[in-house]
């Protein structure tokens, strides 16, 4: 079946704006990239009708546009889009799309990116499985080769294009399996056709390495960074693959972490190791996007003193300065693994001297794997909009990004994300919008999570005003149900270990993960003050400081995050912590069966095969909060013996 961008967005052309023809105002090195696009938008029947309007390209090195930026207006029955380069005109006639689908006018407008670097992360593996993945195989590989159905890698630039991603991954951060290794031949001229393919869409291709590559190679015995045996070998690896690519990005690393290979087994420190990689691309200006999701994971669950959201800082807080100009630290949003609701990482605000991406995850791992609703947008904004305080009241993450370290700064956003072979590429029809959403705020981190679904919804359905109303309840309240009926106040890791889906409320409880919720017969969460606790709360600036490491002023959201509180602690809410659980528990299973009625109700505005994806997918989203509901209510009726002052039902 073929797949390709108008079973997306940029699908509903609205009628009034189409137009005839258009024109450039030089000879231009105009991409091709942008010649088919324009091809494929006037073969499309829908503008067949349309007036004459023209669409002009103007190419003019505006300096307050940059690179990547676009200028665009409407004169008459002329849209002129100016920018530096080919690149920046595609950017801007995509968002034109945008502009139509969305039935707006053209306003004049400058717009540029917020973050250099706008990237996606693959866990794709050479068999073609894909860790964390839940749509389907990988689009590019294969019982260890390239699939090469490079028709479907160009559709997928296509699809990072048109939301603006400049950057990314085609392999999994846990680099494994030494014959797949992607740095050489044969596999090295399929990484180049692929490059090709994406550069032709402003993308620049990245690989995920193996830091212990020289000794699983077999080539050498050592992996310390500071052993010239060593830097001599991925000097030579780098110009082996500049060769063969000469824009190639540069590596991403997992290094000490997870049982991957780092610099730690030499007895050197991340700066070290990441530093050796960053010398030898910098003649290719290549780039190490180095990952601080560092942690030990195989803690002792009985030594409470040990705490795992303490590790990125602790490990890269005191190296700030010491990197290289062409090394990016990597950072999780949150201190611990992508949960539905943490604390923000307070790495963020206290590197000062080093270059920094932001993590996200657009996969659904623990947010309900693509099988249940999560508009995944009103958290990442929540995270951008997290005031660090790191100059004062207003230093946002997002400005963090821009402002650290002022020369040069390599700041942006990555995430891993959620696409596979599957035909609507992310499984779950709605889980297209998080993919979308992710490029939009790369782009500009000053959209509302409303209004980029609303232009999400646009693009992708025809639906009258009442159906969109419907479709945008569902999805701007799917977060919050979500959190109700799984684990709560923020201390996430209820899940079943391993896969990571449906509940298991002790199923990490005495492992060496670290991470654990402490529930006994008096009460849960996790101490994570100075006073009393590991000290967590210490990593933020004074303000956060202060608002974390008291119980009266931590929010309710994230108490367990920070504290250890007895069941019948009272809440801002004014419920007992103990009646919180069971009430939002009951409150979030009714939600999800208010949207397969309000879904049921959008039948005959949808195409039948989206319509029967998300049904069919609410119905095991009912059958998994069911779940999580009796299994979480019972635990903790068992543990506290408190009952639920509204009689529910509550398996004794
Ligand atoms: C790619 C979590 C996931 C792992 C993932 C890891 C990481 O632990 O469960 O699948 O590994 O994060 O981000 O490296």
């Amino acid at each position: 079946m073929s797949v390709n961008l108008d079973k997306c967005w940029l699908n509903h052309i609205h009628i009034d704006h189409s137009i005839q023809s258009y024109a450039f105002s030089t000879e231009t090195n105009l991409s091709k990239t942008l010649e088919q696009e324009l091809t494929h938008f006037f073969a499309a029947e829908k503008v067949q009708d349309s007036k004459e309007a023209q669409l002009f390209f103007e190419m003019k090195p505006l300096a307050n546009l940059g690179e990547e930026g676009f200028r665009m207006e409407q004169k008459e029955n002329q849209i002129i889009i100016t920018a530096a380069t080919s690149k920046g005109w595609l950017y801007g006639f995509y968002h034109l799309l945008r502009l139509f689908s969305q039935g707006k006018p053209v306003v004049e407008l400058e717009s540029i990116p917020d973050n250099r670097f706008r990237m996606v992360n693959h866990w794709d593996n050479m068999d073609g499985s894909i860790e964390r993945g839940y749509a389907g195989d990988s689009i590019f590989f294969r019982d260890n080769q390239f699939r090469e159905d490079w028709d479907r890698v160009r559709e997928y630039a296509r699809l990072l294009a048109s939301v603006s991603i400049n950057a990314l991954t085609i392999n999994n951060v846990n680099v494994h399996q030494v014959e797949t290794y992607l740095i050489r031949e044969p596999l090295l001229s399929q990484v180049a056709k692929a490059a090709e393919i994406f550069r032709s869409y402003g993308i620049k291709l990245f690989l995920s390495i193996n830091y212990a590559a020289p000794i699983e190679m077999g080539e050498l015995t050592t992996a310390d960074p500071l052993d010239e045996t060593v830097q001599a070998w991925w000097q030579q690896a780098a110009d082996t693959i500049y060769a063969k690519i000469s824009d190639f990005g540069g590596f991403v690393v997992k290094a000490d972490s997870e049982n991957r290979p780092g610099p730690f087994t030499y007895g050197r420190n991340h700066a070290d190791g990441a530093n050796m990689l960053g010398r030898a691309i910098a003649p290719y200006q290549g780039v190490v996007f180095w990952r601080c999701f560092v942690y030990d994971n195989h803690q002792d669950w009985r030594n409470r003193t040990i705490d795992r959201a303490r590790a990125a800082y602790d490990h890269f807080a005191p190296l700030d300065g010491e990197f290289l100009d062409n090394v990016v630290l990597q950072i999780k949003n949150g201190p611990m693994d992508f949960q539905v609701r943490e604390a923000v990482s307070p790495l963020f605000g206290a590197l000062k001297k080093t270059n920094q991406i932001l993590e996200f995850q657009i996969t659904q791992e623990y947010t309900g794997q693509q099988k249940h609703i999560f508009y995944l947008v009103p958290l990442w904004k929540e995270v951008l909009d997290f005031d660090t305080h790191a100059e004062g009241e207003g230093s946002t993450i997002q400005k963090v990004l821009n402002r650290y370290p002022e020369h040069p700064s390599l700041n942006g956003i990555t995430a891993v994300t959620n696409v596979g072979l599957d035909n609507n590429w992310t499984g779950h029809k709605l889980s297209q919008a998080n993919f979308y959403g992710f490029g939009r705020l790369g782009w500009d981190a000053s959209l509302t999570a409303e209004e980029i679904l609303e232009e999400w919804i646009a693009g992708t359905f025809t639906l009258d005003d009442a159906a969109k109303e419907v479709l945008k309840e569902i999805m701007m309240t799917s977060r919050y149900v979500y959190e109700e009926y799984t684990s709560p106040l923020g201390i996430g890791w209820m899940v079943e270990p391993n896969h990571h889906y449906g509940p298991n409320i002790d199923g990490y409880e005495y492992s060496m993960w670290g991470t654990y919720h402490f529930s006994d017969r008096n009460g849960l969460g996790v101490d994570r003050t100075v006073a009393t606790g590991t000290g967590y709360t210490s990593q933020y600036y004074p303000e956060n400081f202060e608002k974390y490491e008291h119980i009266e002023t931590c929010p309710d959201e994230l108490l367990l995050f920070f504290h250890h509180v007895p069941y019948t602690h009272v809440l801002k809410s004014g419920k007992t912590v103990i009646q919180h659980i069971y009430d939002t528990h009951f409150v979030g299973v009714e939600a999800v069966k208010g949207y397969q009625e309000k879904w049921e109700s959008l039948k005959g505005q949808l195409a039948e095969e989206d319509y029967e994806n998300v049904r069919l997918r609410l119905i095991e989203q009912m059958r998994c909060a069911t779940e999580w509901r009796d299994q979480v209510n019972t635990y903790y009726y068992r543990k506290s013996g408190v009952v639920d002052e509204k009689n529910r039902i509550i398996y004794p």
